[in-house]
């Protein structure tokens, strides 16, 4: 795992909760009659109870891609052609690794044409090996839809605090109704475990934020959302890549186009996966001959647990516990970045949340405060990393990491020690501009506490003498106006 890089693009996320909001409609966008939105794989629609949807602090919405490297033409070979695929050869373990993605580029603009575009993107499709006849009944007639390429823009625009936004998500009836379903399907749990050696919990986890084990899995044709995205000079890059994949899956007979409905950031299925997600992890686990995220739940599971295995899940090893801080800590130490053994983390007063003690063993961890110091708190084991590849937003990672937990029978969160100070936006923008003026990289003055934002934080508090919890606080904007 790359656990540096991953940490420091992650802790980027930490406050910035970012864009939420229900997935866009069909009705606004301009679909080529190849895209009229009927899609036979999905049972009739019927959108979560839970507040926010999860969507939007899915990976699409994120800066950087999930990890991996072959050129996206060069996937099928890895991959089991759905028609042939048993349950014995759907779950060979395959080792995909696409490259990583450029950040997006923010206030970037677009020069070409679109048509002009289009007419290029489909050649090096059909260079790339897309038989021509996938590549006409997909992307024939195809309109760019400035809907998606604002709801693209918007998102981060949307701060919310790590508990606010783990109180919409990980809700009691969540809890229970990930329960029930690994009751309902425990023999395909069980084997999905033997097999990948990823936890029910961890899976369903995932499942219930993303879609309410299918309930709302959105319902935009993802075809035109990612042409729209892969035009746009943002994300083109990574969403030219997913639109390839997208095509690969048709051409491979996995679906057709009609059949490509998710949410307008392009992930489809059970467990929201992205097009190149699909290709590269999804598997035929109950042996039916297809691979069917929509409608399968042994798919969904075997798919969900064939994925996170291949991105390095440790079998039999936590991800995420809620501990308990007593008396003061070094605080600079509470850092994604940082790793101590669980023993270290006891010898400086850090209990099991119910008080009792840590194994004194040598197991991996960091300190995850995304509230600082008076907020919640939690050791994040080496699978924790899993989740940030899942979704890089750290809101997000640390939201689906404490459900599981709250499935496998966990308590309610503790609501952190005293009152928790907040910055809102504008304090935050203060905030970054009084670290620029002391020399700091802070990225861009938008109000959202990112990695760069938070490492200038920890400095200026330890130079402050502060606990250097790397979380900003009135008290710290206050000795920087004061000229500190
Ligand atoms: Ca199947």
């Amino acid at each position: 795992m790359h656990v540096l890089k991953v940490c420091a693009a992650l802790v980027a996320m930490l406050i910035a909760g970012t864009a939420a909001s229900q997935p866009v409609m069909a009705g606004g966008i301009e679909m080529s009659p190849a895209f009229k939105p009927k899609p036979p794989v999905r049972k009739p629609r019927r959108r979560a109870p839970a507040p926010p949807p999860p969507d939007p602090e899915l990976a699409p919405e994120t800066q950087a891609a999930p990890a991996a490297a072959l050129p996206a033409q060069e996937a099928p070979a890895t991959v089991q052609p759905a028609q042939t695929t048993t349950a014995a050869t759907a779950i060979a373990p395959k080792s995909v690794r696409r490259a990583k993605h450029p950040p997006a580029k923010d206030n970037c603009r677009n020069t070409t044409r679109f048509s002009t575009w289009l007419a290029g993107f489909k050649k090096q499709a059909a260079a790339e090996g897309i038989s021509p006849r996938t590549i006409n009944a997909a992307l024939s007639g195809m309109t760019l839809n400035r809907k998606v390429i604002a709801r693209d823009r918007r998102q981060g625009f949307f701060a919310q605090t790590f508990l606010s936004f783990q109180g919409k998500l990980a809700t009691k009836n969540r809890v229970l109704s990930g329960r029930r379903k690994i009751k309902q399907r425990k023999a395909v749990f069980d084997r999905a475990t033997r097999q990948y050696g990823v936890p029910p919990s961890v899976i369903t986890g995932f499942w219930a934020l993303e879609s309410d084990f299918g309930a709302g899995m959105g319902n935009f044709p993802i075809l035109p959302a990612l042409v729209t995205l892969a035009y746009d000079c943002r994300r083109g890059e990574m969403f030219q890549e997913e639109l390839k994949a997208a095509l690969q899956i048709i051409d491979r007979g996995d679906m057709r186009p009609s059949q490509m409905i998710g949410s307008w950031a392009g992930e489809i299925g059970q467990t929201q996966f992205l097009p190149s997600r699909y290709l590269d992890y999804a598997i035929d686990f109950d042996g039916s001959g297809r691979i069917d995220l929509f409608r399968n739940d042994t798919d969904v599971i075997g798919s969900t647990a064939n994925y996170m295995k291949n991105l390095g899940w440790r079998a039999g090893e936590p991800w995420l516990e809620e501990v308990r801080i007593t008396g003061d800590l070094p605080w600079k130490e509470a850092d994604l970045a940082i790793k101590h053994p669980r023993s270290q983390w006891a010898a400086w007063g850090i209990k099991r949340v119910n008080g009792k003690a840590l194994p004194k063993d040598n197991m991996q961890a960091s300190l995850l405060l995304p509230m600082g110091r008076n907020g919640p708190a939690f050791l994040a084991y080496q699978n924790f990393d899993i989740y940030l590849e899942w979704n890089q937003s750290l809101n997000y990672a640390t939201t689906a990491a404490y459900l599981a937990t709250r499935i496998d029978g966990a308590p309610p969160m503790s609501r952190g020690r005293g009152r928790i100070p907040v910055l809102d936006g504008g304090q935050t923008k203060e905030l970054q501009r009084q670290l620029v003026r002391r020399g700091y990289d802070v990225g861009k003055i938008d109000g959202l506490v990112g990695a760069k934002t938070r490492a200038a934080v920890k400095d200026m508090q330890m130079k402050l003498g502060i606990p250097a919890d790397s979380y900003p606080t009135p008290a710290l904007l206050a000795a920087l106006r004061r000229g500190r």
